[in-house]
């Protein structure tokens, strides 16, 4: 079997404490079954030039760290990434502005990410590249000699030409994914989009069947490939996790109440401020609830040092204040939001304890808290799942309450339909959907992707030139 070497932005080495990500969970399991390399940004900004990547050996997997300038990452990390190709992605015109330092960093740091990989290839690894902080890597690996299988998959939404031609330089960004054999995608909707883009710069004829693009000499295949989690995993940690003592002084605090629970990243796409306000219009809508249900959202810090972040987290903090103050009692508050990390096992205790999931991003790639929600569940007594039709899970979990996350009269109505709902129907809607996770699990994700990056390899040697630099 070929080794697989990731390249992801950032790499979270097992046991030190990371940001969450579906990114970590996804590559993990990927790499510990076909053993192999994991390259990124270990975490450290140095006001040196970075020197050669850390290694370090963990339970038969590679760790390659490098260090990036402390300028470089703001402008690359903080900038591009995430105040152009993040909102832009997630279709927040209005929270994406464009600068061409920061465009000319994101540039360098990916040769640089290119040049400190390339000395640690071998002639027939898998490279599987993730998402869009890393687009233009394949395109400086083809330079240095590179010459397949490279496999390129994107996390998050990919946007129709339209909103992606507001870029000035979207002809580049689609050029450099025409470098990879494989551009996987999570769901037929980013494919398309992807095809929109594609249609635009080099013409319908370059869409062939079968997910083919041919541009110039080089073909490569498009699909998609839907995250999914650990089934198991997440069904033995939301079990065992019942028994803990955090889940159990939580499940003792509520004195019998109802329990909503949301966990996201706190992230301006994850639609908490709409989600606050429907919650407010459920309590006036639905005045019985009142005393008698408490939402619990769970929302660890990211990004904190990009502007839009920090004016999210003030908005949050005024609206969960504003709900509170206007309807807690002495012995009860509506809205518990916690800006706080919890181990992942101890989310799943939580999860499993909620009669109601609440997942209502406005755009998100997949979403995979949705998912571990149905996975986490009792199947004899299980919660229900309200999840907004904008997140790409909402193609597979067509059993959930699906809702448009603006529409707080929508959003409420469904809280209030997910407390009512009587079992029978809440275990058929469990079991049509843990049936759908079960057989796109996340190790039918990886499987799926490295098959397609291995029949697009052939059998040659697969690098050229290896050198450091070169
Ligand atoms: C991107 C795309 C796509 C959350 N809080 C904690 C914690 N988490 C875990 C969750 C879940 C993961 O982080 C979050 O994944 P999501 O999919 O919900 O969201 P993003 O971080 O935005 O991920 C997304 C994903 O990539 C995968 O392709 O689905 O659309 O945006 O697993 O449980 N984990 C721990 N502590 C926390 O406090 N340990």
């Amino acid at each position: 079997m070929s080794r697989l070497v990731c390249v992801s932005n950032r790499i979270s080495l097992p046991r030190k404490s990371a940001a969450p990500g579906g990114l970590a969970v996804g590559v993990l399991s990927a790499l510990k079954r076909t053993g192999g390399l994991w390259f990124g940004w270990g975490g450290e900004t140095t006001d040196e030039p970075p020197g050669d990547p850390d290694l370090h050996i963990r339970e038969g997997v590679t760790y390659a760290t490098v260090d990036l300038r402390k300028r470089e990452f703001d402008l690359y990390y903080n900038g591009y990434a995430n105040q152009v190709l993040w909102p832009l992605f997630h279709y927040f015109l209005r929270g994406m502005r464009y600068n061409v330092e920061e465009r000319d960093a994101y540039e360098s740091v990916n040769r640089l990410f290119a040049q400190k990989l390339l000395p640690l290839l071998q002639p027939r690894d898998l490279i599987w590249v993730h998402d869009y902080h890393l687009i233009p890597l394949g395109r400086h690996l083809r330079e240095m000699g590179v010459s397949g299988p490279l496999g390129f998959f994107l996390h998050i939404p990919f946007p129709n030409i339209e909103m992606l031609r507001v870029l000035p330089p979207y002809a580049e960004l689609l050029r450099d994914l025409t470098h990879y054999d494989v551009v996987g995608f999570q769901t037929e909707n980013d494919l398309k989009a992807f095809y929109s883009g594609i249609e635009h710069l080099f013409g319908a004829e370059a869409i062939r069947g079968d997910g083919r693009v041919r541009v110039g000499d080089r073909t490569l295949r498009a699909e998609v490939f839907p995250i999914g989690v650990d089934v198991v995993t997440v069904q033995n940690e939301a079990m065992e996790a019942m028994s803990s003592d955090v889940v159990r002084r939580m499940y003792d605090s509520l004195m019998g109440r109802q329990l909503m629970v949301g966990v996201d990243r706190l992230d301006y796409s994850k639609g908490l401020v709409e989600r606050f306000s429907a919650y407010q219009h459920f309590l006036e809508t639905y005045p019985e609830n009142v005393g008698r249900i408490t939402y619990m959202q769970i929302a660890p810090l990211s990004r904190s040092d990009v502007k839009a972040y920090v004016e999210i987290r003030q908005s949050l903090e005024q609206a969960a204040g504003r709900t509170n103050g206007r309807f807690a009692d002495t012995d009860w508050t509506p809205i518990r939001y916690l800006n706080r990390n919890f181990p992942h096992a101890t989310l799943m205790g939580l999860l499993r304890s909620a009669h109601v999931g609440i997942v209502t991003p406005l755009r998100d790639g997949m979403n995979l808290v949705a998912k571990e929600f149905v996975a986490a569940q009792n199947p004899d007594d299980p919660g229900v799942l309200i999840l907004s039709n904008l997140a790409g899970a909402a193609r597979e979990l067509g059993s959930a309450l699906l809702v448009n996350p603006y529409d707080s009269r929508a959003v409420g109505h469904a809280i209030q339909a997910a407390l009512a709902m009587p079992l029978p129907e809440r275990r058929e809607r469990h079991a049509a959907m843990l049936q759908i996770l079960k057989r796109n699990d996340i190790a039918a994700w990886s499987r799926r992707f490295i098959e397609a990056l291995e029949k697009a390899g052939g059998s040659e040697p697969r690098v050229r030139a290896v050198g450091k630099g070169s």
